[in-house]
């Protein structure tokens, strides 16, 4: 049996900026957030006396070279090596390594396998004497549109096991935006390897089951859309099958709430109806929730007015009094608007296009230049996506009844 773990997307040094506004001990929190999760890895690759780790890329989010980030990283990688645990690691998109950058790169430690950006492999022996060959190769710049995957190696022969690790985008999940070493499912089979070690999306998913592959997910949710659990995954691998497991270690969890407004007339029992939802939901402790309040025209003015306030979610937290619970922001959506004749009934047609146009990447970015844009990547890492821009236009919509 060879037993390994297998991270992603460590995104190490996250400044998340924005944060700071809700409040300076939250944005502490977070900072720590990924580093106390890579920790969490490392406990556990030492307690299960794993046979080595993979890392498959973005181990920091920016190639600007972040001294602090590295030292506290390479204390992790050392503390595997004194269990004599070896360390494979690729960089990605994120933290791709230029030759500018690399001067300023401190030093692995000896156990530790890292990538250049040609397709190499290592041969190692487990404490079993199993022979496993990992086939990698690391970023040296933002995008690579190549279809590197053509440069692995076929599976060796006189192995135990071969793994590829590779950081970038299956053509099924990636659509026409091959920027991030494309590859096919077919190209992944081709290899005849026992496991793909796979990195870039956030999501955790696998792949495929013939051969093993995995996207392990990020290891700390960075923003509202990477709600849920976080972690790595711990294979026990034999020829014959495998165990997979995975293990959550994400310091803070996003998660999402819906409040309904209609039954609720005073602040008391908003505050109480939000309580209840977060305590069903076991949201209580090391979580950090986006809150949707869904309104109606018909709703108390006053009400609207409070939840609207930049200072509502310091004092809704406040009198929550749940310890490391964070609400990080809140949305208002309108879902009805009561008897009140609105724009999109008098002017339907218009109203529909107007809309359409809107949701256009270029429509969108013009109208928001500035704002929106420089808002969202500033304050929670997000891109200009589809589903951002609708989100966007629904909360705008919202703005124009709630005045
Ligand atoms: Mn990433």
């Amino acid at each position: 049996m060879i037993k390994f773990i297998h991270a992603a997307d460590l995104h190490l040094d996250t400044p998340f900026h924005g944060l700071k506004e809700i409040s300076e001990e939250l944005s502490h929190v977070m900072q720590e957030a990924p580093f106390q999760s890579f920790r969490k890895i490392v406990d556990k690759a030492i307690k299960e006396t794993v046979d080595f780790v993979l890392l498959s890329g973005d181990l920091y989010n920016t190639q600007k070279i972040n001294i602090k980030a590295q030292s506290i990283f390479i204390h992790e990688l050392e503390r595997l090596e004194q269990e004599k645990i070896p360390v494979f690691l690729i960089r990605g998109n994120h933290d791709f390594l230029t030759e500018e950058t690399e001067k300023l790169t401190l030093k692995l430690p000896e156990n530790v396998f890292r990538y250049s950006e040609e397709v190499t492999s290592h041969v190692i022996s487990t404490k079993t004497g199993k022979k496993v060959a990992v086939s990698a190769f690391s970023y040296q710049r933002q995008w690579i549109r190549e279809r590197k995957i053509q440069d692995y190696p076929e599976r060796f022969e006189d192995v135990d096991m071969h793994i590829g690790m590779l950081h970038g985008s299956p053509d099924s999940i990636n659509g026409s935006d091959g920027n991030y070493a494309p590859f096919s499912l077919a190209e992944l089979k081709q290899k005849n390897y026992d496991y793909w070690a796979l990195g870039h999306i956030h999501q955790r998913q696998q792949l495929s089951s013939h051969p093993l592959a995995f996207y392990p997910g990020n290891i700390q949710g960075l923003h509202r859309n990477e709600k849920g659990e976080k972690g790595f995954l711990l294979i026990e691998w034999t020829n014959r099958g495998s165990e997979i497991e995975f293990v959550a270690t994400a310091a803070i969890v996003w998660e999402e709430i819906t409040i309904d407004l209609a039954t609720i007339h005073n602040i008391n029992q908003l505050i109480r109806r939000i309580k209840e939802e977060l305590i069903e939901n076991k949201f209580t402790e090391n979580y950090l929730i986006h809150l949707n309040i869904q309104v109606n025209s018909d709703d108390d003015e006053k009400l609207i007015e409070i939840l609207q306030k930049d200072s509502f979610i310091e004092d809704l937290t406040n009198q929550l009094n749940l310890p490391n619970l964070w609400i990080a922001d809140i949305e208002i959506q309108v879902s009805k608007v009561g008897e009140q004749r609105n724009l999109e009934e008098l002017y339907p047609e218009e109203w529909e296009k107007a809309i359409e146009d809107t949701k256009e990447r270029i429509v969108f970015s013009e109208l928001t230049e500035g704002i929106l844009n420089n808002i969202a990547n500033r304050y929670l890492g997000e891109s200009n996506t589809q589903e951002y821009r609708e989100r966007m236009i629904k909360k705008a919509i919202s703005k124009i009844y709630l005045k």
